[in-house]
């Protein structure tokens, strides 16, 4: 990894955020040139998935998976800016359980019907009603990058209600428009980096702007935890360090090595008790 992560670990101010409220910004997360890099290519793969997924000009494609789908993907998946933040929230035994990419052109004036309640949700569906507890155990967060400037409300902006990570249910209003007490936009420059409990009530928002919405969610979570989607990576596997093969879904002792894992099937670990001190176990 990049040593000059060690400059950015989880401050107490965000641990606290993310406690209490259940989400942070980290803004400036990246340079504005890799912002550009990367805007160039998540519109090559829109103009490769669109056509092929069958969306129209103004719906909004999502590309599950896009981790392995160009080198500069990996350079998010352990970004000096942000890696460390994780793992003071999750720890070492972590993994990426999902990669989502946001695409969203804005939505035709005529289309821009009466107004809806947005489509709040906790990420993770069966984990949902299967795991016991009120609240259920946290198990994952994902971190939003914002390539394009949703800054304004009407952009496509991404919705929370801080505090609601520790709810199981949300109260909805009967007339099926009135969004929920506590709805906040979140206003995210580019190279702004949103982390958010996956328990957290969220969701996304039409664009009323005049500029497509370009989003990557990285969903980190606890090893033992399925993957949401393939971690499609053996053709560039050999290119991978251990840790982001270890981030990738790596195991050197298979089943086993997920839920009780050994040296060999954490090198995350000890790169951190190499840099870090002592790590809790
Ligand atoms: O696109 C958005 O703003 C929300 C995406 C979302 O729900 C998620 O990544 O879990
Ligand atoms: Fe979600």
């Amino acid at each position: 990894m990049d040593l000059s992560c060690l400059n950015h670990p989880l401050t107490e101010a965000e641990r606290l955020a993310f406690d209490e409220q259940g989400y942070f910004m980290v803004e400036d997360a990246l340079p504005p040139d890799l912002v550009k890099k990367i805007e160039t290519v998540m519109n090559q793969l829109n103009t490769v998935y669109r056509p092929y997924k069958g969306k129209g000009p103004h719906e909004a494609l999502g590309i599950h998976d896009f981790i392995g789908k160009d080198p500069i993907f990996l350079t998010l998946l352990d970004w000096p800016k942000t890696i460390l933040k994780v793992c003071g929230i999750l720890g070492w035994n972590i993994q990426l359980y999902h990669s989502d990419y946001r695409y969203t052109p804005p939505l035709p004036v005529e289309e821009r019907g009466p107004k809806q309640r947005l489509r709040f949700h906790q990420d993770s569906g069966r984990l949902n009603r299967e795991l016991e507890g009120n609240p259920r155990p946290r198990v994952s967060l994902k971190i939003a990058f914002f390539i394009s400037d949703t800054s304004k409300p009407g952009s496509g902006n991404f919705h929370v209600i801080p505090g609601t990570h520790l709810k199981n249910k949300l109260e909805f209003a009967e007339d099926g428009v009135t969004n929920p007490e506590g709805t906040t936009p979140i206003l995210a420059p580019p190279g702004s980096a949103v982390f958010f409990d996956r328990r957290l009530w969220h969701s996304a928002s039409p664009n009323h702007s005049d500029h497509i919405r370009k989003v990557l969610f990285y969903g980190y979570s606890y090893r033992w935890l399925r993957p949401r989607d393939n971690v499609t990576a053996g053709h560039i596997w050999n290119q991978l360090d251990p840790i982001r093969q270890q981030l990738l879904g790596s195991s050197a002792n298979g089943g086993f090595g997920y839920t009780s894992p050994r040296d060999e099937d954490v090198p995350l670990k000890l790169w951190m008790q190499e840099h870090l001190g002592e790590v809790a176990d």
